[in-house]
């Protein structure tokens, strides 16, 4: 009976617009390129398949895509003690942090669970832009700043990230912006005019394939650099696409709601290193990131490759077993053509994490051999 549910297609219902879900300054160029499925972030659309999954993937680690990731929902902060909040918030330490530069950060509540693992932008010392992951990060900020009575203005703006991702994206955003966008350093940014109006333009993106992502300021500007950036990639086979799920999972890039949640610390999601909890003084959860920083996870993400023929969609966990009984669970997995097997993200106990340790993974299609492997496989 479970199993029949979890294997049913499930690209195949409509999802029933409305103003709760929210269209994009892109949405137009997205339907005219044939978006074939969507899913649903921040309480906005975000393509999920243009041709197919297979399809889209070696176009990405071939050519150049356009992806609208608008729903990468900016939380602006603004205000004298903007930085003061942005330390609080993680505890990544961000003093020796620059105006034009950006941070992966995990952000986390004051048990050292994780709320979102967005990336952080400084565009000047009282002024940041948190690029956020699927969750209502805007509320917490605003009731830790209300609370506190910080003299800070946070909001959603007007500011949407178009990506432009793959091999050929670098030739592509210079036809548009110029050779200087060549200069931009990774997970550097640095800004460029666009109709009268000033884009923050990042070496960044959802994609171990190289590219940029354009924080679009403005709304009405979307669909005019959408075909701009069209026609000065028409000579390199330039397509809509989104983040590809297999490409993903091979480069090992988390999804929040997905691969880690409030249950987890930054530790266990592997992302200790981007925490400095000692030295980031004030930020929210350091008692307990202490703790855990000082004992070690008893859990950890891991990528695990399961045998076998190409697993099912991944939509809820799958149980990690040895020896019959649960030591994890893989929350995602997808078929690599170019690795040719089953790769998948999975947090497994620290008994059975070491890299070449044999588990079982319980799929809707059946139970599989697996292996815990030892770093993600391309990266
Ligand atoms: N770009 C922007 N906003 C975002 C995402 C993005 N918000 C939502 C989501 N993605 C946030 N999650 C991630 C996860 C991983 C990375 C970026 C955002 C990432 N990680 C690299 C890595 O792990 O190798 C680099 C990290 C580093 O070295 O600092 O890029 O994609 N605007």
């Amino acid at each position: 009976m479970t199993g029949a549910i979890h294997s049913a297609p499930s690209a195949t219902v409509n999802i029933a617009r409305s103003h709760r879900l929210r269209r994009t300054p892109f949405t137009e160029g997205v339907e005219a390129a044939g978006v074939r499925a969507y899913t649903v972030y921040n309480h906005m659309l975000l393509p999920a398949v243009f041709a197919s999954p297979q399809e889209d993937y070696r176009h990405l680690k071939e050519k150049v895509q356009l992806w609208d990731v608008a729903c990468e929902r900016q939380v602006e902060l603004r205000g004298p003690d903007a930085g003061r909040l942005m330390q609080m918030l993680t505890p990544r330490d961000l003093r020796g942090m620059l105006p034009g530069q950006c941070y992966y950060v995990p952000i986390v509540d004051e048990t050292g669970g994780m709320l979102n693992d967005p990336v952080a932008l400084k565009l000047a010392e009282d002024r940041w832009w948190i690029s956020i992951a699927d969750s209502d990060l805007l509320f917490w900020i605003k009731g830790v700043a209300y609370g506190l009575r910080l003299d800070v203005l946070v909001d959603e703006p007007d500011v949407s990230p178009l990506a432009v991702q793959g091999p050929l994206a670098e030739d592509t955003v210079a036809e548009v912006f110029g050779d200087r966008i060549r200069d931009i350093r990774f997970f550097r940014f640095d800004w460029f005019e666009f109709m009268g109006r000033d884009l923050a333009i990042a070496r960044s993106g959802f994609s171990k394939q190289g590219g940029f992502e354009i924080y679009v300021p403005d709304t009405g500007i979307g669909m005019p650099l959408w075909n701009a950036l069209m026609e000065a990639g028409a000579g390199h086979d330039i397509r809509a696409g989104c983040p590809n799920g297999i490409e993903r999972v091979e480069s090992g890039l988390l999804s929040y709601g997905n691969d880690m949640s409030r249950e987890n610390t930054p530790h266990e999601c592997g992302l200790g290193r981007f925490c400095n909890t000692q030295t980031a003084i004030g930020c929210i959860g350091r008692d307990a990131l202490l703790r855990v920083a000082r004992e070690g996870p008893i859990r950890q993400i891991r990528p695990i490759e399961i045998s076998g023929d190409p697993v099912p969609i991944c939509d809820h966990h799958w149980p990690v077993q040895a020896k019959g009984k649960v030591v994890g669970r893989v929350s995602s997995a997808a078929w690599s053509p170019d690795f040719n097997t089953n790769v998948s993200i999975g947090m497994v106990r620290m008994t059975h994490w070491d890299p070449g340790t044999d588990l079982e993974v319980v799929t809707p299609d059946g139970t599989r051999p697996a292996l815990v492997c030892n770093e993600f496989w391309n990266s």
